[in-house]
């Protein structure tokens, strides 16, 4: 059954699109994905699943409110978001030194001119970067063909460009020259304050204090589920949710939950 539910809210959210235009639907005649992550309405939607109870429901929620609230403050804000940032680039920093750090051969805790060479000459250059992990051929008789030169380069050891974080000019990159280089490293441009789901939750800040507490994002989680549960019997049913679905545009197909869940 767990399985299934999961099941039904991933096909869900993959199939909303094409269903809501193979059906006739009073809103809209096509879903705009990007405009749909932002509507606290999709969010929900989109894990409802026939015999689902509030309280299921309310955890739910309950779970995605504190996976936002990243430091723990008990309020999701501007904070958590940077809280993010910071992490993840820490995180990024990290797997930058420890390429580098694959290139002291010698273990002294510094990278000289010498190391770089020794190790961009040896087999487990391939093996450092991203690239090389994700990319198997990386390290077959493809990366031998390749040449080591090359290989520097894709698994991010330009070795002129790393002696270039040299600013004694000594030859070595000890331990502050290699932290700047990890922060040297590429921005890959995540904004996490961006974030749909950071965003929907933000909306439910009532008193626009900057903060949107759980008590906030609880009334208005209710409040949809109370939408959904016409009959008010604390239970979705499949009617209910498909009824949902006509009148928003978001959520599992009746002939999905059907498969997917038979009713007994
Ligand atoms: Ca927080
Ligand atoms: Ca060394
Ligand atoms: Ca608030
Ligand atoms: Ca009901």
């Amino acid at each position: 059954m767990k399985r299934c539910a999961c099941l039904i809210a991933a096909a869900a959210a993959a199939l909303t699109c094409c269903t809501a235009q193979a059906q006739p639907r009073p809103r809209t005649d096509a879903i705009d994905l990007s405009r749909a992550v932002l509507d606290p309405r999709f969010m929900f939607s989109v894990t409802l699943l026939p015999g689902m109870t509030r309280d299921q429901f309310l955890q739910k929620r309950r779970t995605e409110f504190d996976e936002m609230d990243v430091n723990h403050d008990g309020v999701v804000s501007s904070a958590d978001p940077a809280a993010e940032t910071e992490i993840f680039n820490a995180t990024r920093r990290a797997g930058r030194l420890r390429q580098i750090l694959s290139a002291d051969v010698d273990g002294d805790g510094v990278v000289t001119r010498e190391d770089l060479e020794t190790f961009l000459a040896g087999p487990q250059a391939p093996l450092v970067g991203p690239i090389g992990q994700v990319v198997g051929f990386l390290a077959g008789p493809q990366a031998r063909i390749v040449g080591p030169g090359l290989l520097g380069q894709i698994v991010g050891f330009d070795r002129d460009e790393v002696m270039g974080f040299d600013r004694n000019g000594d030859g070595r990159l000890d331990w502050s020259e290699l932290v700047a280089w990890a922060h040297a490293g590429p921005d890959p441009g995540i904004n996490f304050a961006m974030a749909p789901r950071y965003l929907v939750i933000m909306a439910f800040n009532d008193d626009h204090d900057g903060k949107t507490t759980w008590a906030e994002f609880r009334a208005g989680v209710e409040k949809f589920f109370q939408s959904v549960d016409t009959d008010n019997d604390g239970t979705l049913s499949l009617e209910e949710i498909e009824a949902n679905r006509q009148r928003t545009g978001y959520g599992p197909p009746a002939e999905l939950m059907r498969a997917l869940v038979p009713p007994r």
